[in-house]
Parts: structure tokens; C-alpha cells; sequence
């Protein structure tokens, strides 16, 4: 990143952190070389878009049609370079306290005019908060060619899944329709919170970062063309569980796995694995208390023996001449005693 990037980003939040854990997003202006933008537009345009239909590589992911680029970097090496970017990667560290790994790409070469929603619900982690999107001007947004939008603070609100909106998931058939009605929910839920709407209308090498739980989406078109070249990189952090809340069970403990590898290393990213289940949780604590419980039950035992012995000592001794004897001495004793 140009230090004009970074200084911006400061000048205007004062402090990185408190701003993103306010806002749910940072803006970055101008924080990536204009040669890297261009190089991104030049390669997707050589490997996908220029060659015959029957002549391009065969990537899931990748759709020339609506202008969508899903994990281009496995075949274009700008698209990894802009995921790596160390000026941006040092302030993902620095909000998260972890290292980042970029693990997604998305480039787009046209508006997505995606629906609201938050990245929670496609990937998340545990514990929460934990993975973030970073947005890039590939090019100059404006009001007409369908900007970035999101609900600043929105991601202050509790992370929703399906269950909590009351959506029903029956099959994978029906999972599509079920994301529809939760891109309606998910924005009436923000709104009905008080979160405003905001757009960003960036200038080429623009970077704005979000929090995983921010409501966000792409406006509209509303100009005569609909091109809008940007890149989305989806960042996870080491040690956490990562997963799909979308394709997950929470409430029945049953979550949908992910096992992301890191794009410009290889690495697969370090996980924390799922393997307790309700039972191995139960056992090992009742395991615990039982073996304190028999501690604490064979001392009560050995204190009331103890007890016991004594009471049987005092009683002897009561029958004894001598306590007889001093027992009278005493009684005297406390009758003549001289007052204090
Ligand atoms: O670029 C956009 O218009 C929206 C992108 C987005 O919402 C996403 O990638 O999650």
C-alpha cells in the first residue's frame, strides 16, 4: 500500500481499530498501485474473456457471461498478488491481532446488484468475527454503475443465520430460495434496527474493508452501462473453527466444516477441529466431579470416626476418679476466685 493509503486511513479514523469496531468497515483511498489494477483487468481479460468460448480454461467459479471471476488467481497471478498485498494485510493484522489468509477471490468486470447481506452467513468462524472481506476499485464507481452499499454498524447486531430468521431450510433444492428470503430478511432486520444505508462511490485503488457480521451488497444500476471492475478478497485468521453457517445447524451443534487453504502460500489455514460432541463433553466433567465427590465423601468419612473416637475418649474420661475429683476442685475454685 502507498503510505498516502495508510495515512489517509489513520488521518481520517484517528485510531484503526476503534473506527472498524465502530463502523464495521475502513476505507482505504488510493492504497494500491494503479499497475496491479491494470495487470488484474489485463490478465482476466487474456485468460477468460478474449479466447473462443470452446477455447477457455474450465474453471468452476468462473462465469465470462455475467462478468464473474471466482478464484481467478489459481490461473492469474496478479489476481494472488493483489490477495497478498502486504499494505493491506498488515492492517487486517493489526484490527484482528492474527495473521491474515486470503483464501477467496472474487473479480468482478460488471455491477454484482447483489442483494443485502453479511459474510457471516456464507463464511464464518468460531469464535465469531474472525474473517473479513476486503473490497478493491478496480476502476472509478459512481452513483450509476452500481457502487458498493452497506449499513455501517450493522455489524454490531447479532450474527443471524437462517433458524434466527425464522427461514426453513428443506433440501438443497430449496436452498437458493431460502438465500432469496434471507436477503429480504437480513435487510429488513438491519433497517428495523436503525442502520442507515450507505453507498461508496471509489476512485480506482480505493480499498474498503468489512466485518464479517456488516450487511453489504452491490446497488443497482442505474447509468447507461453496467461495467465495474473490482476484486473481493475473503480473508480467515489461524485458530478458530472455520464454516458455513448457511449449510450448518447451529442449534443442533452440527456445523458444515470448511478447510480453507491460504491462496499465496498453499498452507492449508490452521483450524481448530470439531470433534467434541455432547457426550465427550458431559463424560470428562462428570468424570471430574465424581472423582471429587469419592475425595470429599471418604474425608467426611474419616472426620466422623474421628468424631466419634473423641466423644468416646471424653466419656471416658468423665468416668475416670480423677475428673471426678478436679470437677469438685473446679466448682470450688470458681466459687472463692478472686474478681477481676
Ligand atoms: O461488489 C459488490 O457489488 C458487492 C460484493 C459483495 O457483496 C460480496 O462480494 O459479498
Amino acid at each position: 500500500m502507498t503510505s498516502q493509503g495508510l495515512r489517509y486511513a489513520l488521518d481520517e479514523t484517528g485510531d484503526l481499530r476503534s473506527a472498524f469496531r465502530r463502523d464495521g468497515y475502513l476505507i482505504l483511498k488510493n492504497a494500491i498501485s494503479t499497475e496491479l489494477l491494470d495487470r488484474i483487468r489485463w490478465e482476466i481479460e487474456e485468460t477468460f474473456v478474449a479466447p473462443a468460448e470452446d477455447a477457455r480454461p474450465e474453471l468452476p467459479g468462473i462465469n465470462v457471461k455475467t462478468g464473474r471471476f471466482q478464484d481467478a488467481w489459481r490461473l492469474c497471478p496478479s489476481v494472488a498478488a493483489l490477495a497478498g498485498e502486504s499494505g493491506v494485510t498488515r492492517v487486517l493484522e493489526d484490527l484482528f491481532g492474527r495473521t491474515p489468509h486470503p483464501f477467496q477471490t472474487l473479480t468482478f468486470s460488471t455491477a454484482t446488484q447483489q442483494k443485502s447481506h453479511s459474510d457471516h452467513i456464507h463464511f464464518s468462524s468460531r469464535p465469531l468475527g474472525f474473517m473479513c472481506g476486503v473490497w478493491v476499485a478496480l476502476q472509478d464507481v459512481t452513483e450509476e454503475n452500481g457502487p458498493l452499499f452497506y449499513y455501517p454498524g450493522s455489524h454490531n447486531l447479532p450474527y443471524l443465520g437462517y433458524a434466527d430468521l425464522g427461514i426453513e431450510v428443506e433440501s438443497d433444492e430449496t436452498e437458493p430460495v431460502s438465500y432469496g428470503v434471507y436477503e429480504n430478511r437480513i435487510d429488513m432486520y438491519v433497517r428495523s434496527h436503525g442502520c442507515h444505508r450507505e453507498t461508496f462511490t471509489a476512485s480506482k485503488g480505493d480499498v474498503l474493508i468489512w466485518a464479517a457480521n456488516l450487511v453489504h451488497g452491490g446497488s443497482p444500476v442505474s447509468g447507461v452501462t453496467d461495467v465495474r471492475w473490482s476484486q473481493v478478497t475473503h480473508y480467515y485468521f489461524d485458530d478458530c473453527l472455520h464454516y458455513t453457517p448457511r449449510l450448518s445447524d447451529e442449534i443442533a451443534g452440527d456445523f458444515y466444516v470448511r478447510r480453507p487453504v491460504d491462496i499465496c502460500t498453499g498452507v492449508p489455514i490452521r483450524g481448530v477441529e470439531k470433534t467434541v460432541t455432547s457426550e465427550s463433553t458431559t463424560v470428562p466433567t462428570q468424570d471430574i466431579n465424581d472423582a471429587e465427590n469419592s475425595l470429599l465423601v471418604a474425608e467426611v468419612v474419616q472426620l466422623t470416626s474421628e468424631v466419634e473416637r473423641l466423644k468416646r475418649e471424653l466419656a471416658a474420661m468423665r468416668n475416670t476418679k480423677t475428673f471426678r475429683y478436679t470437677k469438685q476442685l473446679r466448682r470450688i475454685y470458681r466459687r472463692v476466685r478472686p474478681a477481676r
